[in-house]
């Protein structure tokens, strides 16, 4: 199937990612987002996927979320979830400048692999109640995002702040880009298909 051409009311599916340094909150984030709990226990991951099906503005959608590693040594299946992703939530720690001093190369390797000069991606600073501990400020963060030309978004898993939102934003974001590749358009014919094509990726 082309990703990006919507199945038909109702079924509307999209492989989200989680990604970012290692320790920066993407568990916590994605299970609050799914599960509605915040874990405090710090257990690094390999590779985990869940799905959750929403309504976001008032449309129905399934997403199909992969929390990634940050670690480096669980790094090597990066190129391949990066290739079948079709939006992506670049995440980074404000109590950790390191992390926020990586998503550039994230974004890049994102860029890269899908060969084009932007993707659909926001920007989480989470840990955002550590407000003391803080190693990145508000502005830095909307200046980052800036330059990615993406949505910067400040969340808590802990304190369940913009979990939601930024999830919805994702699929926002998705959808509007995928609007653009894919206008919606009226059944065209097989002549006029095979002319114009639809140059979405293929996964
Ligand atoms: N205070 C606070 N702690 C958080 C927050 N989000 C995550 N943590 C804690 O930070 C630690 C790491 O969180 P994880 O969600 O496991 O981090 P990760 O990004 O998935 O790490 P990797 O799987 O190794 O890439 C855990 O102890 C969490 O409880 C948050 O918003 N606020
Ligand atoms: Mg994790």
């Amino acid at each position: 199937m082309a990703a990006g051409c919507r199945d038909g009311p109702g079924q509307e599916k999209y492989r989200l990612v989680v990604v970012g340094g290692g320790g920066v909150g993407k568990s916590a984030l994605t299970i609050q987002f799914i599960q509605s709990y915040f874990v405090t226990d710090y257990d690094p991951t390999i590779e985990d996927s869940y799905t959750k099906q929403c309504v976001i503005d008032e449309r129905a959608a399934r997403l199909d979320i992969l929390d990634t590693a940050g670690q480096e040594e669980f790094g090597a299946m990066r190129e391949q979830y990066m290739r079948t992703g079709e939006g992506f939530l670049l995440v980074f720690s404000v109590t950790d400048k390191g992390s926020f001093e990586e998503i550039y190369k994230f974004q890049r390797q994102i860029l890269r692999v899908k060969d084009r000069d932007e993707f659909p991606m926001i920007l989480v600073g989470n840990k955002a109640d550590l407000d003391h501990q803080r190693q990145v400020t508000q502005e830095e963060g909307q200046q980052l995002a800036r330059q990615l030309k993406v949505t910067y978004m400040e969340a808590s898993a802990k304190i369940r702040l913009n979990v939601d939102q930024s999830f919805h934003e994702l699929v926002r974001v998705v959808r509007k880009f995928q609007e653009q590749e894919c206008p919606p358009s009226p059944e065209p014919t097989r002549k006029e298909k095979d002319k114009k094509g639809c140059h979405c990726v293929i996964f």
